[in-house]
Protein backbone atom coordinates (compact mmCIF):
# COMPACT_ATOMS: atom_id res chain seq x y z
CA UNK A 1 0.00 0.00 0.00
CA UNK A 2 0.87 3.77 -0.42
CA UNK A 3 -0.16 6.65 1.46
CA UNK A 4 -0.58 9.76 -0.17
CA UNK A 5 -1.01 12.83 2.69
CA UNK A 6 -2.26 16.55 1.33
CA UNK A 7 -1.00 19.84 3.59
CA UNK A 8 -3.74 21.90 2.29
CA UNK A 9 -4.77 25.46 3.22
CA UNK A 10 -8.14 24.10 5.22
CA UNK A 11 -7.29 20.73 5.94
CA UNK A 12 -4.85 17.94 5.99
CA UNK A 13 -6.04 14.44 4.51
CA UNK A 14 -4.99 11.19 4.04
CA UNK A 15 -4.96 8.79 0.95
CA UNK A 16 -4.29 5.11 1.04
CA UNK A 17 -3.96 3.04 -2.16
CA UNK A 18 -3.91 -0.42 -2.83
CA UNK A 19 -1.78 -0.88 -5.80
CA UNK A 20 -2.26 -4.72 -5.93
CA UNK A 21 -6.66 -4.55 -6.31
CA UNK A 22 -6.73 -0.99 -7.34
CA UNK A 23 -8.53 -0.01 -4.77
CA UNK A 24 -8.46 2.91 -2.21
CA UNK A 25 -8.01 1.26 1.08
CA UNK A 26 -9.08 4.19 3.25
CA UNK A 27 -9.25 8.18 2.88
CA UNK A 28 -10.09 10.45 5.88
CA UNK A 29 -9.68 14.12 6.19
CA UNK A 30 -9.08 16.67 9.41
CA UNK A 31 -10.09 20.22 9.09
CA UNK A 32 -8.25 22.64 11.01
CA UNK A 33 -10.52 25.27 11.99
CA UNK A 34 -13.17 22.15 13.12
CA UNK A 35 -10.76 20.54 15.46
CA UNK A 36 -8.28 22.66 16.53
CA UNK A 37 -9.95 26.08 17.84
CA UNK A 38 -7.17 26.83 19.70
CA UNK A 39 -5.11 28.09 16.86
CA UNK A 40 -8.16 31.01 16.22
CA UNK A 41 -8.02 29.83 12.30
CA UNK A 42 -11.31 29.16 10.98
CA UNK A 43 -10.84 29.42 7.52
CA UNK A 44 -6.62 27.46 8.63
CA UNK A 45 -5.30 30.53 8.42
CA UNK A 46 -4.79 33.66 10.87
CA UNK A 47 -7.60 36.09 9.91
CA UNK A 48 -6.77 40.43 10.11
CA UNK A 49 -2.97 40.42 9.41
CA UNK A 50 -2.03 43.48 8.72
CA UNK A 51 -0.83 45.08 5.58
CA UNK A 52 -1.66 41.91 3.44
CA UNK A 53 0.05 39.21 5.87
CA UNK A 54 -1.68 36.30 5.76
CA UNK A 55 0.11 33.50 8.54
CA UNK A 56 -0.97 30.14 9.73
CA UNK A 57 0.28 28.30 13.00
CA UNK A 58 2.82 25.84 11.79
CA UNK A 59 1.88 23.52 14.87
CA UNK A 60 -1.28 23.24 13.87
CA UNK A 61 -0.25 21.44 10.99
CA UNK A 62 2.08 18.87 13.64
CA UNK A 63 -0.92 19.15 15.73
CA UNK A 64 -3.42 17.63 12.39
CA UNK A 65 -0.73 14.84 11.63
CA UNK A 66 -0.84 13.26 15.29
CA UNK A 67 -4.64 13.26 14.79
CA UNK A 68 -5.03 11.90 11.34
CA UNK A 69 -2.86 9.30 11.90
CA UNK A 70 -3.80 8.30 15.17
CA UNK A 71 -7.20 8.43 13.40
CA UNK A 72 -5.82 6.66 10.27
CA UNK A 73 -4.10 4.11 12.54
CA UNK A 74 -7.38 3.12 14.19
CA UNK A 75 -9.23 2.37 10.40
CA UNK A 76 -6.91 0.38 8.91
CA UNK A 77 -3.49 -1.61 9.25
CA UNK A 78 -0.63 1.20 8.76
CA UNK A 79 2.10 -1.96 8.71
CA UNK A 80 1.25 -2.26 5.13
CA UNK A 81 2.40 0.80 3.89
CA UNK A 82 5.33 -0.21 1.74
CA UNK A 83 5.77 4.12 0.95
CA UNK A 84 4.61 7.46 1.92
CA UNK A 85 4.88 10.90 -0.27
CA UNK A 86 2.77 13.53 0.24
CA UNK A 87 1.70 17.93 -0.54
CA UNK A 88 1.15 21.43 0.99
CA UNK A 89 -0.48 24.35 0.04
CA UNK A 90 2.17 25.94 -2.53
CA UNK A 91 4.51 28.47 -1.28
CA UNK A 92 3.80 28.68 2.51
CA UNK A 93 7.53 28.73 4.16
CA UNK A 94 8.33 27.53 7.68
CA UNK A 95 11.41 29.08 9.55
CA UNK A 96 13.51 26.54 12.01
CA UNK A 97 17.08 26.78 14.22
CA UNK A 98 19.94 24.71 13.89
CA UNK A 99 18.27 22.03 16.72
CA UNK A 100 15.86 20.82 13.86
CA UNK A 101 17.40 17.99 13.04
CA UNK A 102 18.84 16.72 16.39
CA UNK A 103 15.03 16.93 17.68
CA UNK A 104 13.76 15.19 14.45
CA UNK A 105 16.18 12.61 15.23
CA UNK A 106 15.57 12.05 18.71
CA UNK A 107 11.05 12.21 18.91
CA UNK A 108 9.75 10.62 21.65
CA UNK A 109 6.57 8.79 20.44
CA UNK A 110 5.27 9.37 24.15
CA UNK A 111 4.92 13.03 23.46
CA UNK A 112 3.52 15.07 20.33
CA UNK A 113 4.87 16.58 17.71
CA UNK A 114 3.96 20.13 17.88
CA UNK A 115 5.28 20.38 21.74
CA UNK A 116 8.82 18.79 20.66
CA UNK A 117 9.70 20.55 17.75
CA UNK A 118 8.08 24.04 18.79
CA UNK A 119 11.65 25.25 20.23
CA UNK A 120 13.20 24.90 16.64
CA UNK A 121 11.02 27.51 15.13
CA UNK A 122 12.53 30.96 14.38
CA UNK A 123 9.17 32.64 13.79
CA UNK A 124 6.06 31.88 15.16
CA UNK A 125 3.83 31.84 12.16
CA UNK A 126 4.13 31.04 8.81
CA UNK A 127 3.56 32.88 6.14
CA UNK A 128 0.80 31.38 3.41
CA UNK A 129 -0.25 31.38 -0.09
CA UNK A 130 -2.84 34.16 0.80
CA UNK A 131 -0.24 36.65 1.79
CA UNK A 132 0.28 40.04 -0.72
CA UNK A 133 2.08 41.84 1.48
CA UNK A 134 5.84 41.73 -0.21
CA UNK A 135 5.37 44.23 -3.15
CA UNK A 136 8.21 46.23 -1.70
CA UNK A 137 10.45 43.33 -1.56
CA UNK A 138 9.15 41.61 -5.45
CA UNK A 139 10.29 45.30 -6.91
CA UNK A 140 13.53 45.01 -5.32
CA UNK A 141 14.04 41.53 -6.13
CA UNK A 142 13.27 42.72 -9.87
CA UNK A 143 15.34 45.76 -9.91
CA UNK A 144 18.26 43.53 -8.72
CA UNK A 145 18.14 41.07 -11.90
CA UNK A 146 16.99 43.88 -13.92
CA UNK A 147 13.57 43.47 -14.71
CA UNK A 148 10.96 40.81 -14.61
CA UNK A 149 11.43 39.51 -18.30
CA UNK A 150 14.86 38.23 -16.38
CA UNK A 151 13.25 36.79 -13.34
CA UNK A 152 10.57 35.01 -15.16
CA UNK A 153 12.46 33.66 -17.93
CA UNK A 154 14.45 32.25 -15.10
CA UNK A 155 12.38 31.19 -12.38
CA UNK A 156 8.64 30.49 -14.52
CA UNK A 157 7.10 33.61 -12.97
CA UNK A 158 8.01 37.10 -12.32
CA UNK A 159 8.14 38.30 -8.54
CA UNK A 160 5.02 37.47 -6.91
CA UNK A 161 3.80 38.63 -4.07
CA UNK A 162 3.01 35.26 -2.37
CA UNK A 163 6.17 32.82 -3.73
CA UNK A 164 8.84 31.96 -0.64
CA UNK A 165 11.83 34.14 -1.86
CA UNK A 166 10.02 37.56 -1.48
CA UNK A 167 8.44 36.40 1.80
CA UNK A 168 11.79 35.37 2.89
CA UNK A 169 13.16 38.60 1.94
CA UNK A 170 10.84 40.20 4.01
CA UNK A 171 11.35 38.07 6.85
CA UNK A 172 15.32 38.85 6.70
CA UNK A 173 14.05 42.71 6.69
CA UNK A 174 11.48 42.95 9.42
CA UNK A 175 13.59 40.80 11.74
CA UNK A 176 17.52 39.71 10.75
CA UNK A 177 18.33 38.40 13.88
CA UNK A 178 15.70 35.42 13.94
CA UNK A 179 16.39 35.34 10.10
CA UNK A 180 20.31 35.07 11.24
CA UNK A 181 19.38 32.03 13.98
CA UNK A 182 17.03 30.41 10.85
CA UNK A 183 19.54 27.66 9.85
CA UNK A 184 16.73 25.28 7.29
CA UNK A 185 13.94 27.21 5.67
CA UNK A 186 11.37 24.25 4.59
CA UNK A 187 8.00 24.97 2.38
CA UNK A 188 5.21 23.40 4.02
CA UNK A 189 5.26 20.42 1.39
CA UNK A 190 9.24 19.93 2.49
CA UNK A 191 8.51 20.80 6.43
CA UNK A 192 6.01 17.59 6.55
CA UNK A 193 7.85 15.39 4.71
CA UNK A 194 10.80 16.30 6.94
CA UNK A 195 8.60 15.53 10.16
CA UNK A 196 7.96 12.14 8.70
CA UNK A 197 11.48 11.20 7.39
CA UNK A 198 13.50 12.38 10.72
CA UNK A 199 15.40 14.57 9.05
CA UNK A 200 15.46 17.70 7.15
CA UNK A 201 14.61 16.52 3.23
CA UNK A 202 14.84 18.38 -0.25
CA UNK A 203 11.94 20.80 -1.52
CA UNK A 204 10.92 18.90 -4.50
CA UNK A 205 11.05 20.72 -8.18
CA UNK A 206 7.06 20.94 -8.88
CA UNK A 207 7.02 23.29 -5.46
CA UNK A 208 10.53 24.39 -5.89
CA UNK A 209 9.48 26.81 -8.70
CA UNK A 210 6.57 28.15 -6.71
CA UNK A 211 9.52 30.25 -4.94
CA UNK A 212 11.20 32.88 -7.55
CA UNK A 213 14.55 30.92 -6.59
CA UNK A 214 14.62 28.10 -8.45
CA UNK A 215 16.26 27.95 -12.08
CA UNK A 216 14.20 25.80 -14.40
CA UNK A 217 16.88 25.42 -16.89
CA UNK A 218 19.07 24.22 -14.43
CA UNK A 219 16.72 22.75 -12.05
CA UNK A 220 18.82 24.32 -9.10
CA UNK A 221 18.48 27.55 -6.65
CA UNK A 222 19.64 30.62 -8.88
CA UNK A 223 22.90 32.37 -7.75
CA UNK A 224 21.46 35.56 -8.54
CA UNK A 225 18.13 35.05 -7.43
CA UNK A 226 19.15 34.16 -4.15
CA UNK A 227 21.64 36.93 -3.51
CA UNK A 228 18.81 39.29 -4.43
CA UNK A 229 16.42 37.83 -1.75
CA UNK A 230 18.87 37.39 1.50
CA UNK A 231 22.18 37.21 2.60
CA UNK A 232 23.18 33.35 2.96
CA UNK A 233 19.87 32.26 1.50
CA UNK A 234 21.72 29.20 -0.61
CA UNK A 235 22.94 27.80 2.80
CA UNK A 236 19.73 27.37 4.58
CA UNK A 237 18.37 25.36 1.23
CA UNK A 238 19.19 21.91 0.67
CA UNK A 239 19.77 21.15 -3.24
CA UNK A 240 16.20 20.35 -4.88
CA UNK A 241 14.79 17.12 -6.30
CA UNK A 242 12.85 14.79 -7.79
CA UNK A 243 9.49 14.40 -5.93
CA UNK A 244 10.02 10.54 -6.52
CA UNK A 245 13.59 10.71 -4.78
CA UNK A 246 12.91 7.86 -2.11
CA UNK A 247 14.06 8.92 1.85
CA UNK A 248 15.64 6.28 3.99
CA UNK A 249 13.17 4.67 6.60
CA UNK A 250 10.81 6.87 7.96
CA UNK A 251 11.11 8.52 11.90
CA UNK A 252 10.80 5.23 14.39
CA UNK A 253 8.10 8.44 15.95
CA UNK A 254 5.43 6.73 13.11
CA UNK A 255 6.60 3.33 13.71
CA UNK A 256 6.36 3.18 16.97
CA UNK A 257 3.31 5.63 17.71
CA UNK A 258 1.40 4.63 14.38
CA UNK A 259 2.23 1.00 13.76
CA UNK A 260 4.16 1.72 10.18
CA UNK A 261 6.23 -1.31 8.97
CA UNK A 262 10.12 -0.28 10.16
CA UNK A 263 11.10 -0.46 6.82
CA UNK A 264 8.36 1.73 5.45
CA UNK A 265 9.93 4.27 3.34
CA UNK A 266 9.79 7.69 2.04
CA UNK A 267 9.59 9.83 -1.06
CA UNK A 268 9.76 13.75 -0.82
CA UNK A 269 6.64 15.83 -0.98
CA UNK A 270 5.48 18.35 -3.72
CA UNK A 271 2.66 21.36 -4.00
CA UNK A 272 -0.63 20.36 -3.74
CA UNK A 273 -0.96 21.53 -7.73
CA UNK A 274 1.78 19.79 -9.13
CA UNK A 275 0.51 16.19 -6.94
CA UNK A 276 -3.40 17.07 -7.98
CA UNK A 277 -2.18 17.25 -11.86
CA UNK A 278 -0.91 13.53 -10.80
CA UNK A 279 -3.76 12.61 -9.14
CA UNK A 280 -6.17 13.72 -11.87
CA UNK A 281 -4.35 11.84 -14.46
CA UNK A 282 -3.21 15.14 -16.59
CA UNK A 283 0.32 14.52 -16.52
CA UNK A 284 0.82 14.58 -19.95
CA UNK A 285 -0.54 16.96 -22.40
CA UNK A 286 -4.29 16.66 -23.65
CA UNK A 287 -6.68 17.32 -19.84
CA UNK A 288 -6.71 21.20 -18.43
CA UNK A 289 -7.78 20.88 -14.69
CA UNK A 290 -9.33 23.35 -12.63
CA UNK A 291 -9.06 23.12 -8.95
CA UNK A 292 -12.09 24.69 -6.75
CA UNK A 293 -9.96 24.50 -3.39
CA UNK A 294 -9.55 27.06 -1.15
CA UNK A 295 -8.04 28.94 -4.27
CA UNK A 296 -8.88 28.28 -7.75
CA UNK A 297 -6.51 27.02 -10.10
CA UNK A 298 -6.34 26.63 -13.61
CA UNK A 299 -3.74 24.32 -14.69
CA UNK A 300 -2.18 21.59 -17.26
CA UNK A 301 1.02 19.88 -18.50
CA UNK A 302 2.95 21.28 -20.67
CA UNK A 303 5.26 20.53 -23.43
CA UNK A 304 8.01 22.53 -22.54
CA UNK A 305 8.34 25.89 -20.08
CA UNK A 306 6.17 28.45 -22.12
CA UNK A 307 5.95 31.76 -19.57
CA UNK A 308 2.93 34.50 -19.25
CA UNK A 309 3.76 37.47 -20.88
CA UNK A 310 1.50 39.51 -18.61
CA UNK A 311 3.00 37.95 -15.83
CA UNK A 312 0.20 35.77 -13.87
CA UNK A 313 0.84 32.61 -15.20
CA UNK A 314 3.65 30.19 -13.33
CA UNK A 315 5.34 27.22 -14.60
CA UNK A 316 5.43 24.51 -12.14
CA UNK A 317 7.67 21.20 -12.03
CA UNK A 318 5.79 18.42 -13.50
CA UNK A 319 5.98 15.52 -11.23
CA UNK A 320 6.14 13.10 -13.89
CA UNK A 321 8.46 14.99 -16.06
CA UNK A 322 8.59 18.39 -17.11
CA UNK A 323 6.75 20.85 -16.54
CA UNK A 324 3.12 22.39 -15.91
CA UNK A 325 1.61 25.80 -16.10
CA UNK A 326 -0.63 26.73 -13.52
CA UNK A 327 -2.92 30.36 -12.89
CA UNK A 328 -3.86 31.01 -9.10
CA UNK A 329 -7.15 32.83 -8.73
CA UNK A 330 -7.68 34.02 -4.62
CA UNK A 331 -11.08 34.84 -4.61
CA UNK A 332 -12.51 30.84 -4.81
CA UNK A 333 -14.07 29.11 -2.14
CA UNK A 334 -14.11 31.65 0.13
CA UNK A 335 -15.64 34.39 -2.16
CA UNK A 336 -17.99 31.57 -2.73
CA UNK A 337 -19.21 30.80 0.84
CA UNK A 338 -19.57 34.96 1.45
CA UNK A 339 -22.24 35.34 -0.81
CA UNK A 340 -23.59 31.92 -0.20
CA UNK A 341 -23.88 33.49 3.61
CA UNK A 342 -25.30 36.74 2.37
CA UNK A 343 -28.15 35.36 0.46
CA UNK A 344 -28.59 32.57 3.25
CA UNK A 345 -28.48 29.98 1.21
CA UNK A 346 -26.97 25.99 2.23
CA UNK A 347 -24.87 24.72 -0.47
CA UNK A 348 -27.62 22.53 -1.97
CA UNK A 349 -29.77 26.17 -2.74
CA UNK A 350 -26.70 27.66 -4.05
CA UNK A 351 -26.09 24.84 -6.54
CA UNK A 352 -30.15 25.47 -7.33
CA UNK A 353 -29.83 29.12 -8.07
CA UNK A 354 -26.61 28.36 -9.82
CA UNK A 355 -28.82 25.99 -12.41
CA UNK A 356 -32.14 28.40 -12.25
CA UNK A 357 -32.01 30.62 -15.37
CA UNK A 358 -29.45 29.37 -17.02
CA UNK A 359 -30.36 29.78 -20.26
CA UNK A 360 -32.45 32.74 -19.53
CA UNK A 361 -29.88 34.99 -17.32
CA UNK A 362 -26.71 33.79 -18.60
CA UNK A 363 -24.71 37.00 -19.24
CA UNK A 364 -26.18 39.29 -18.72
CA UNK A 365 -25.35 40.78 -15.38
CA UNK A 366 -21.63 41.00 -14.71
CA UNK A 367 -20.01 40.57 -11.36
CA UNK A 368 -16.46 41.12 -10.84
CA UNK A 369 -16.63 38.38 -7.81
CA UNK A 370 -13.84 39.72 -5.59
CA UNK A 371 -14.54 39.79 -1.90
CA UNK A 372 -10.87 40.62 -0.63
CA UNK A 373 -7.65 41.29 -2.59
CA UNK A 374 -7.39 39.26 -5.67
CA UNK A 375 -3.77 38.04 -7.30
CA UNK A 376 -5.06 37.57 -10.79
CA UNK A 377 -5.87 40.26 -11.82
CA UNK A 378 -3.68 41.74 -8.91
CA UNK A 379 -5.80 44.47 -7.22
CA UNK A 380 -6.52 45.45 -3.72
CA UNK A 381 -10.65 44.76 -4.50
CA UNK A 382 -12.81 44.84 -0.87
CA UNK A 383 -16.16 44.04 -2.40
CA UNK A 384 -17.70 42.57 -6.02
CA UNK A 385 -18.64 45.71 -8.37
CA UNK A 386 -22.03 44.77 -9.96
CA UNK A 387 -23.27 46.25 -13.35
CA UNK A 388 -26.61 44.75 -14.35
CA UNK A 389 -30.34 45.08 -14.20
CA UNK A 390 -32.38 46.61 -10.85
CA UNK A 391 -33.09 42.94 -9.46
CA UNK A 392 -29.68 41.80 -10.17
CA UNK A 393 -28.08 45.10 -8.15
CA UNK A 394 -30.45 45.03 -5.21
CA UNK A 395 -30.12 41.13 -4.53
CA UNK A 396 -34.03 40.97 -4.66
CA UNK A 397 -33.36 37.66 -6.82
CA UNK A 398 -30.70 35.80 -5.34
CA UNK A 399 -30.59 33.34 -8.38
CA UNK A 400 -29.12 36.38 -10.16
CA UNK A 401 -26.06 37.21 -8.12
CA UNK A 402 -25.21 33.69 -7.76
CA UNK A 403 -24.88 32.99 -11.84
CA UNK A 404 -23.17 36.16 -12.25
CA UNK A 405 -20.55 35.34 -9.10
CA UNK A 406 -19.72 32.23 -10.60
CA UNK A 407 -19.75 33.56 -14.46
CA UNK A 408 -17.85 36.25 -13.36
CA UNK A 409 -15.34 33.90 -11.85
CA UNK A 410 -14.92 31.66 -14.92
CA UNK A 411 -15.05 34.76 -17.38
CA UNK A 412 -12.21 36.22 -15.26
CA UNK A 413 -10.24 32.34 -15.47
CA UNK A 414 -11.15 32.13 -19.50
CA UNK A 415 -9.63 35.63 -19.85
CA UNK A 416 -6.29 35.23 -17.77
CA UNK A 417 -5.93 31.57 -19.01
CA UNK A 418 -5.60 32.75 -23.26
CA UNK A 419 -1.95 33.54 -23.01
CA UNK A 420 -1.27 29.54 -22.95
CA UNK A 421 -3.07 29.07 -25.92
CA UNK A 422 -4.36 25.41 -25.81
CA UNK A 423 -7.69 24.41 -26.67
CA UNK A 424 -9.31 23.52 -23.94
CA UNK A 425 -10.82 20.12 -25.24
CA UNK A 426 -11.84 18.55 -22.17
CA UNK A 427 -11.98 20.03 -18.47
CA UNK A 428 -11.30 17.77 -15.11
CA UNK A 429 -12.54 19.13 -12.06
CA UNK A 430 -11.37 18.97 -8.12
CA UNK A 431 -11.28 20.14 -5.30
CA UNK A 432 -13.99 20.91 -2.32
CA UNK A 433 -16.91 22.55 -5.08
CA UNK A 434 -16.39 20.16 -7.80
CA UNK A 435 -19.01 18.39 -6.67
CA UNK A 436 -21.46 20.95 -7.12
CA UNK A 437 -23.26 20.72 -10.25
CA UNK A 438 -24.40 23.92 -10.84
CA UNK A 439 -20.97 25.34 -10.61
CA UNK A 440 -19.38 22.59 -12.77
CA UNK A 441 -22.35 23.56 -15.40
CA UNK A 442 -21.29 27.22 -15.73
CA UNK A 443 -17.77 25.74 -16.27
CA UNK A 444 -18.16 23.86 -19.01
CA UNK A 445 -21.14 26.70 -20.51
CA UNK A 446 -18.51 29.06 -20.33
CA UNK A 447 -14.89 27.17 -21.37
CA UNK A 448 -17.41 25.40 -23.94
CA UNK A 449 -16.05 22.01 -22.76
CA UNK A 450 -16.85 18.83 -20.89
CA UNK A 451 -16.53 18.76 -17.34
CA UNK A 452 -15.84 15.40 -15.91
CA UNK A 453 -15.04 14.51 -12.60
CA UNK A 454 -13.49 12.18 -11.01
CA UNK A 455 -14.29 8.90 -8.19
CA UNK A 456 -11.43 10.12 -5.69
CA UNK A 457 -12.18 14.02 -4.87
CA UNK A 458 -8.91 14.50 -2.72
CA UNK A 459 -6.78 14.80 -5.84
CA UNK A 460 -3.53 16.04 -3.98
CA UNK A 461 -3.52 13.10 -1.45
CA UNK A 462 -4.41 10.54 -4.79
CA UNK A 463 -1.34 12.35 -6.24
CA UNK A 464 0.77 11.92 -3.96
CA UNK A 465 0.37 8.19 -3.53
CA UNK A 466 0.35 7.54 -7.10
CA UNK A 467 4.23 9.40 -6.70
CA UNK A 468 4.66 7.23 -3.35
CA UNK A 469 4.49 3.74 -5.80
CA UNK A 470 6.16 5.31 -8.89
CA UNK A 471 9.07 6.05 -6.36
CA UNK A 472 8.82 2.29 -5.45
CA UNK A 473 9.28 1.28 -9.32
CA UNK A 474 5.27 1.58 -10.37
CA UNK A 475 4.46 3.03 -13.79
CA UNK A 476 2.15 5.88 -13.44
CA UNK A 477 0.54 6.21 -16.67
CA UNK A 478 -0.93 2.18 -15.80
CA UNK A 479 -1.55 3.48 -11.94
CA UNK A 480 -3.52 6.32 -13.56
CA UNK A 481 -5.48 4.23 -15.48
CA UNK A 482 -6.67 2.44 -12.73
CA UNK A 483 -7.26 5.20 -10.08
CA UNK A 484 -7.92 8.35 -11.79
CA UNK A 485 -11.27 7.65 -13.85
CA UNK A 486 -14.21 9.88 -14.36
CA UNK A 487 -16.61 8.84 -11.94
CA UNK A 488 -19.72 7.52 -13.66
CA UNK A 489 -22.51 10.10 -14.53
CA UNK A 490 -20.02 12.92 -13.53
CA UNK A 491 -19.71 14.26 -17.10
CA UNK A 492 -21.75 17.45 -17.73
CA UNK A 493 -21.88 19.09 -21.34
CA UNK A 494 -21.98 22.46 -22.39
CA UNK A 495 -25.01 24.14 -24.07
CA UNK A 496 -23.83 25.09 -27.45
CA UNK A 497 -26.18 27.63 -27.53
CA UNK A 498 -24.48 29.57 -24.97
CA UNK A 499 -21.15 30.12 -26.95
CA UNK A 500 -22.17 33.17 -28.63
CA UNK A 501 -23.36 34.52 -25.26
CA UNK A 502 -20.64 33.63 -23.19
CA UNK A 503 -18.06 34.84 -26.28
CA UNK A 504 -19.73 38.43 -26.12
CA UNK A 505 -20.07 38.53 -22.71
CA UNK A 506 -16.11 38.04 -21.82
CA UNK A 507 -15.58 41.45 -24.00
CA UNK A 508 -18.02 43.32 -21.63
CA UNK A 509 -16.53 41.01 -18.35
CA UNK A 510 -12.69 43.09 -19.37
CA UNK A 511 -14.49 46.07 -20.39
CA UNK A 512 -15.43 46.25 -16.83
CA UNK A 513 -12.58 44.50 -15.47
CA UNK A 514 -10.29 47.32 -16.58
CA UNK A 515 -12.67 50.23 -15.48
CA UNK A 516 -11.58 49.30 -12.12
CA UNK A 517 -8.13 48.36 -12.03
P1 LIG B 1 -8.26 23.24 0.35
O1 LIG B 1 -7.66 22.04 -0.32
O2 LIG B 1 -7.81 24.54 -0.20
O3 LIG B 1 -8.12 23.20 1.87
P2 LIG B 1 -10.79 22.01 -0.47
O4 LIG B 1 -10.45 21.58 -1.86
O5 LIG B 1 -10.90 20.98 0.59
O6 LIG B 1 -9.83 23.19 0.04
O7 LIG B 1 -12.16 22.83 -0.57
C1 LIG B 1 -12.72 23.42 0.56
C2 LIG B 1 -13.83 24.36 0.12
O8 LIG B 1 -14.83 23.62 -0.61
C3 LIG B 1 -14.57 25.00 1.26
O9 LIG B 1 -14.04 26.30 1.52
C4 LIG B 1 -16.02 25.08 0.75
O10 LIG B 1 -16.35 26.43 0.48
C5 LIG B 1 -16.03 24.34 -0.56
N1 LIG B 1 -17.18 23.41 -0.68
C6 LIG B 1 -17.42 22.30 0.04
N2 LIG B 1 -18.59 21.71 -0.36
C7 LIG B 1 -19.11 22.48 -1.36
C8 LIG B 1 -20.29 22.42 -2.20
N3 LIG B 1 -21.17 21.44 -2.10
N4 LIG B 1 -20.45 23.38 -3.13
C9 LIG B 1 -19.55 24.38 -3.26
N5 LIG B 1 -18.44 24.48 -2.51
C10 LIG B 1 -18.21 23.56 -1.57
C1 LIG C 1 -0.87 28.17 -6.22
C2 LIG C 1 -1.44 28.68 -4.95
C3 LIG C 1 -2.52 27.91 -4.26
C4 LIG C 1 -1.96 27.09 -3.10
C5 LIG C 1 -3.05 26.59 -2.18
O1 LIG C 1 0.07 29.01 -6.77
O2 LIG C 1 -1.01 29.68 -4.44
O3 LIG C 1 -3.23 27.11 -5.16
O4 LIG C 1 -1.17 26.04 -3.58
O5 LIG C 1 -3.79 25.57 -2.69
Amino acid sequence: MFLGLDSSTQSLTAVLIDSESGKIACQLSVNFGAEFPKYHSPSGFIPGGKDGEVHSNPLMWLEALDLLLSRLSSATDLSKVKLIAGSGQQHGSVYLDATFDARLAKLDPALDLASQLSPALTRATSPIWMDTSTGAECAEITAALGGSAEVCARSGSIAIERFTGPQIRRFYKSDPAAYERTSQIHLVSSFIASVIAGKSVPIDFGDGAGMNLLNLSKLGWDTDLLAATAPDLGKKLLPPAAATTVQDRISPYFTQKYGFAENCRSALFTGDNPASLVGMGATTPGNVVISLGTSDTFFAAMPGPKTDPNGFGHVFGNPAGGFMSLICFRNGSLAREALRDKLGLDWSAFDREALAGTLSSAGENLMLPFFGPEITPRHDFTEPVFQGSSAFESGSDPALQVRALLEGQFLNMRLHSEWMGVKTERIRLTGGAAKNDGIAQVVADIFQAPVERLDVLNSAALGAALIAAVADGHDLPALQEIFCKAAPGSSLQPSPSLAATYDEALGRFQTLLNANL
